[in-house]
C-alpha cells in the first residue's frame, strides 16, 4: 500500500517515510513523478496552503494525498517569516541563506526573547473530494551559531527546551518523537479510520 505526499522537500519526505514505513505504507511524493506540477502557496495560513497542495495534486492523480504546510513562528519577529519560511531570504534562496538572514534579524534579541515554534499543517485530501487537517507545533528557541547536520531548514538554530541542543543535533528518530510535524501526523493518525470510512 501506498501513500503519496504532496511535497517536493527531501527533508520532508524523510521524516514521512520513517513514520510511514513503521506502519506498513510505501511513501511516494512529487519528487516521484516527472511532470513539473506547481501549486501557488498564496493562502493566508498554513492550513490554507496544505489544502491547495493537497487538492491540487489528489484531484490530479485520484488517490489519497497528504500535503505539508509548515515553518518557523519567531516571537521577536512578530510571527515571522510564518507561512513564508522556505523563502524568507529570496524566492530562489536556500536553507543555509534563510539561516543566515534569520540569524542577522535576531542579532540584538536577547536570549530570553529568542522564543519560537515550529508549526506544522497537514491536509488529507480523500477521492471523494474531502479535506481534512491536522496541526502540530513544537517550541524552541533560535540559538546564535547553526549546530548539528540532521534534519533540514531552520533545525540547526532551533533549539529544544531544557536541552543545549539543536533540533539538527537530534538523530532523526529523536526528531520524529518531539517535532512539530510528528504532533501532526499522530493527530491524523487519532482520525484517520474516522476519515477515510466517510
Ligand atoms: P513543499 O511545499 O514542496 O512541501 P517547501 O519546502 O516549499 O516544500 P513549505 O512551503 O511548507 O515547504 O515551507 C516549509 C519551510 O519551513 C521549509 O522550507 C523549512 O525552511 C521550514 N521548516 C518546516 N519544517 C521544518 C523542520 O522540521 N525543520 C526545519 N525547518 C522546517
Amino acid at each position: 500500500k501506498e501513500i503519496f505526499i504532496a511535497t517536493r522537500n527531501s527533508g520532508k519526505v524523510k521524516e514521512f517515510e520513517a513514520f510511514f514505513q513503521e506502519r506498513g505504507l510505501q511513501v511516494k511524493s512529487l519528487l516521484d513523478l516527472p511532470d513539473e506540477i506547481d501549486v501557488v502557496e498564496d493562502g493566508k495560513t498554513f492550513e490554507d496552503n496544505a489544502i491547495k497542495k493537497a487538492e491540487t495534486i489528489g484531484k490530479r492523480i485520484g488517490m489519497p494525498v497528504l500535503a505539508d504546510d509548515s515553518g518557523l513562528e519567531v516571537d521577536a519577529l512578530q510571527g515571522a517569516p510564518g507561512i513564508y519560511s522556505a523563502r524568507f531570504a529570496g524566492p530562489k534562496k536556500d536553507d543555509g541563506e534563510n539561516n543566515q538572514k534569520l540569524l542577522r534579524e535576531l542579532e540584538n534579541v536577547r536570549d530570553e526573547d529568542r522564543t519560537a515554534r515550529f508549526v506544522c499543517a497537514l491536509a488529507i485530501f480523500f477521492p471523494n473530494g474531502k479535506v481534512q487537517t491536522v496541526r502540530g507545533t513544537c517550541e524552541g528557541k533560535i540559538g546564535y551559531e547553526l549546530m548539528g547536520a540532521h534534519g533540514f531548514g531552520y533545525d540547526p538554530l532551533f533549539k529544544i527546551p531544557n536541552s543545549e541542543q539543536t533540533m539538527a543535533q537530534l538523530e532523526k528518530h529523536e526528531k520524529n518523537k518531539i517535532s512539530h510535524r510528528a504532533k501532526a501526523l499522530l493527530a491524523l493518525a487519532d482520525h484517520w479510520d474516522d476519515w477515510a470510512a466517510t
